[in-house]
């Protein structure tokens, strides 16, 4: 008989104020990573969820159900193309919890990826071009 083993829940984070030039990507990513798991944060890939954010709600309550959400996830996946204030947060939060921290980050030219992101051991960063890359990598350190 085989081991039930229970669906892993998944954080996406992606740029909001930071800017949303990337939405398309992360609607792509977060439908690559459904394969893998429960994504929690399909939000980020909305098309319809601008820089002005999910401006109905609360900062308070947007803040602390992610956090909420991030707690729960097992694993933690971060497009850190866009740079990003509440990326970067979410990041460290999550390493401070022993999370594990996935980083995604489409090479620019004239842009450098932060060193606390590339220079720490605790987060796992990977560098792609295209989806395919990202749906590549995931079959490869990701379990089904
Ligand atoms: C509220 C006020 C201004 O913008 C908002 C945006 N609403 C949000 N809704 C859901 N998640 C959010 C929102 N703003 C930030 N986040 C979280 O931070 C998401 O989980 C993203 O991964 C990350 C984006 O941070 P910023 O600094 O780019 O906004």
């Amino acid at each position: 008989v085989d081991k039930k083993h229970k669906i892993m829940k998944i954080y996406f984070a992606g740029s909001i104020t930071g800017g949303r030039e990337d939405s398309g990507i992360y609607k792509e990513i977060i439908s690559k990573l459904s394969q893998y798991g429960e994504v929690l944060t399909e939000h980020i890939g909305l098309s319809k969820l601008s820089d002005k954010g999910e401006t109905d709600m609360s900062d308070k309550f947007i803040h602390d159900r992610d956090i909420d959400w991030l707690m729960q996830s097992d694993v933690i996946v971060a497009d850190v193309s866009v740079t990003s204030l509440g990326v970067g947060y979410e990041i460290g939060r999550a390493v401070e919890n022993n999370k594990r921290v996935i980083c995604l980050y489409r090479k620019q030219d004239s842009k450098r990826l932060s060193a606390m992101i590339s220079g720490s051991d605790k987060v796992e960063t990977y560098y792609y071009k295209s989806i395919s890359d990202i749906e590549e990598l995931f079959a490869e350190i990701l379990r089904k």
